[in-house]
């Protein structure tokens, strides 16, 4: 049973992610024996008449359009940041320094200067009770946390190696609209930090080890595009006249780097916006000494594992379907067989921030963890500004 506390939450933005963790809210109490009970208190966002909508549509009980004001509330006990990455590190610090609770989207920030900052603002603030979490949704994806299981029961023996990629192709349109993830002051970078930071964190999730050195190279494709026009989705069609208005994209479109794990695997990765008819193949493959598995958000259901020690005649894939109780997180949900989506990865993610602090432990990924990932896109960056040159990641920064 959901405990009666009440959970006050104010979420910083409303686009995507926010409707994405609107949902959450809204949900995980109804599935999940939850240690207070979430209530979508207020949401902030610069345009009174679009929050207004969306506090309508997601179910917030009222706005604010400063989220300074949102921090500064009485009633408010945890601060969701769903607002693009230039914001996290101010609004993150402010509301853990006001003693509110964080869960900040990712990449946890912009730079390795501010997730440091971040992470040394959630360290002081958990040793007050007040804890700080980063949103990286798809370690809660059933599939992906049944692999860190398997990888942690010892199914796969000694971790080898890593494939992640991440492919999407919102902008294969060369006319896409400019929008802010295009725009390196507001997200930090690219098809790197937006969707190759999942496949990273999911990487050192699943493995339990740490990305210690990469070689990368960045590309960005298309370096102009119209500033107005039709956004759908992620993407849409931007105007093209004569008049039309382009701006420049200033990150990358695609990422690829190779990478050593410090307990001795290799990996590659890929993160590209760009592999049409790719929609949202977040993929991981981990080969270890007794087995493998392999995971294909597009599939994102079935988990599949190769087990090295059965018998030569009858080995081959098995195709796991991850929809029996016996799974991560599927018990709560429906009967045996039927399946989930992308929205339950933010719910379980809710719930496993308030079992947490319900425990009065610090919740994962911390922000300490997250700043690692940051440190890893940095160490991408700075490897593919110079020629693919190695680049260690260090605790420190690079
Ligand atoms: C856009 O590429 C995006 O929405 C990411 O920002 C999300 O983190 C990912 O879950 C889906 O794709």
């Amino acid at each position: 049973m959901t405990g009666s506390t009440p959970l006050r939450v104010g979420m910083v933005g409303y686009g995507f992610m926010g409707a994405a963790h609107s949902h959450a809210w809204r949900t995980a109490g109804r599935f999940f024996d939850l240690p207070m009970s979430p209530q979508l208190t207020a949401v902030a966002g610069r345009n009174e008449e679009a929050v207004r909508a969306a506090a309508a549509t997601m179910g917030w009980s009222s706005v604010e359009t400063d989220w300074r004001a949102l921090v500064d509330r009485d009633d408010i006990d945890l601060v969701d940041i769903c607002s693009p990455g230039d914001t996290h590190a101010e609004i993150a610090i402010a509301a853990l320094e006001a003693g509110k609770h964080v869960l900040c989207e990712k990449p946890l920030a912009n730079s390795v200067q501010q997730a440091e900052s971040m992470a040394a603002a959630a360290a002081d603030a958990a040793a007050r009770g007040v804890y700080a979490m980063c949103g990286f949704a798809y370690r809660r994806t059933p599939a992906l946390s049944l692999a860190k299981r398997m990888v942690s029961d010892g199914r796969l023996g000694e971790i080898r190696q890593v494939r992640a990629q991440y492919l999407q192709d919102w902008l294969s349109d060369a006319d896409a609209p400019l929008t802010w993830r295009l725009d390196k002051d507001a997200s930090g970078s690219g098809a790197l930090g937006d969707i190759g930071a999942h496949s990273i964190d999911a990487a050192q999730f699943v493995t339990g080890q740490r990305i210690s050195g990469v070689s990368a190279l960045l590309e960005t494709f298309v370096r102009k595009r119209p500033v107005g026009g039709d956004r759908v989705g992620l993407g849409g069609h931007g105007e093209t006249g004569d008049d039309a208005v382009r701006g420049p994209v200033t990150v990358d479109d695609a990422a690829i780097f190779s990478a050593r794990f410090d307990g001795g695997p290799i990996g590659v990765f890929e993160a590209t916006r760009y592999a049409l008819g790719r929609k949202n193949a977040m993929r991981l493959e981990v080969n270890g000494s007794r087995g493998s598995v392999a995971f294909d958000f597009e599939e994102s259901n079935i988990l599949r594992f190769y087990d090295g020690t059965d018998d030569a005649d009858a080995s081959g894939f098995r195709r796991i379907i991850v929809t029996e109780p016996e799974h991560p997180y599927v018990g709560h949900w429906w009967p045996t067989g039927h399946g989930l989506g992308y929205e339950h990865n933010f719910t379980h993610q809710v719930v496993d921030l308030l079992t947490d602090i319900g425990a009065g432990v610090q919740p994962t990924p911390s922000f300490a963890e997250a700043a690692g990932v940051q440190r890893v896109l940095a160490a991408v960056e700075a490897s593919a500004a110079d020629h693919s040159r190695w680049v260690p990641v260090t605790a420190s920064g690079t």
